[in-house]
């Protein structure tokens, strides 16, 4: 007999497809307040949920009782209690490995674009002001041979690594849980506190995930640690940074700019201070996305809810359930 997932993101016929052919799909293309009571009426029989980006509390989880696993498609696992899901018996998969690269290219796009000023430059000529040979008031500052902190050494932050080390000379620190011997041998990467991170790179790149630890763990006083001349990169969570402790930062020439793929409350507001800066390159949480990275982040999430509802063993399971 065919069991009933809910899927609430849209996906590719081919992901749609695999999925039907083991079960009963009923799709939402996100979940706002719009369908939110519908989405939580078809979760009454659902045993599986595949979807990204939307909060699934305990108020969600109470309408889901038969609920044995839940597929994220993404790698962070912030929108989720792990705890509360191992309590009820659902396992939680998340899409680890298949983005990591795409990811590292968004991370080194915007340590180049804040370096170079690629946004503010392309602007420039847009608006027809390049009347002449250019002058120093358009240089930026080079990216080659200077010093990356990669704020956690996990596989995103091992993929910055290999780019910066390997790609542009660049001299690597790391701060983490625990040193990763590999990083250290294949990229001379440094294993030092966060502070000495702060007090010593040029870029500043945040790769850690967000969890109750590290929510907010940039705040003014770590920003009061880094050079006025260095560059903040997020593209892990916007909370893991103080945002209004970054634009007084930034609006007090305490840092050279700043390269922001994900913000606090996700859409940024369109009148948040952050988007008036010249020196701040602002993105859309692109984080992974490509047409092959999310399709493959699809494919990857539809497959370990498939394993898990089959009883077979997913390496991708994010929680004990
Ligand atoms: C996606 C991400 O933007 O995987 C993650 O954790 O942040 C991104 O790849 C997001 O989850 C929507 O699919």
């Amino acid at each position: 007999m065919q069991t009933k997932i809910v899927l609430y993101k849209k996906v590719a016929d081919d992901v749609l497809a695999l999925l039907q052919q083991e079960h009963q799909v009923v799709q939402f293309d996100g979940v706002d307040d719009n369908n939110r009571a519908a989405f939580m009426a078809e979760l009454e029989d659902a045993v599986g949920l595949i979807g990204a980006s939307v909060k699934i509390d305990a108020a969600v989880l109470d309408h889901a009782p038969r609920l044995k696993a839940i597929s994220t498609i993404s790698v962070g696992i912030d929108q989720f209690d792990p705890a509360d899901l191992s309590r009820r018996g659902i396992v939680l998969l998340n899409t680890p490995d298949v983005l990591t690269e795409t990811t590292a290219d968004t991370g080194f796009a915007l340590i180049l674009a804040s370096a170079r000023r690629v946004v503010e430059m392309a602007d420039y000529v847009r608006q027809g002001r390049w009347t002449n040979s250019i002058g120093e008031d358009c240089f930026g500052t080079d990216v080659q041979g200077k010093t990356l902190g990669i704020v956690g050494m996990g596989r995103i932050g091992g993929a910055i690594a290999r780019r910066a080390a390997l790609g542009f000379g660049m001299q690597v620190l790391y701060s983490n849980r625990s040193p990763n011997p590999a990083a250290e041998k294949a990229y001379a990467a440094r294993f030092c506190p966060l502070g000495t991170l702060l007090q010593s790179s040029d870029f500043v790149c945040i790769t850690v995930p967000l969890t109750p630890q590290t929510r907010g763990m940039i705040g003014a006083a770590e920003l009061a640690l880094m050079r006025p001349s260095a560059i903040l990169v997020n593209i892990s969570r916007g909370s893991i940074v103080d945002e209004s402790a970054l634009i007084s930062a930034l609006e007090n020439g305490r840092l050279r700019g700043a390269g922001l793929d994900v913000f606090e409350h996700e859409p940024v507001a369109a009148d948040s201070p952050l988007l008036k800066m010249a020196n701040v390159v602002a993105l859309p949480h692109i984080g992974s996305a490509t047409h092959e990275t999310r399709h493959g982040m699809a494919l990857c999430a539809a497959q370990n809810l498939l394993d898990a509802l089959s009883g077979k063993a997913t390496p991708n399971a994010a929680n004990r359930a």
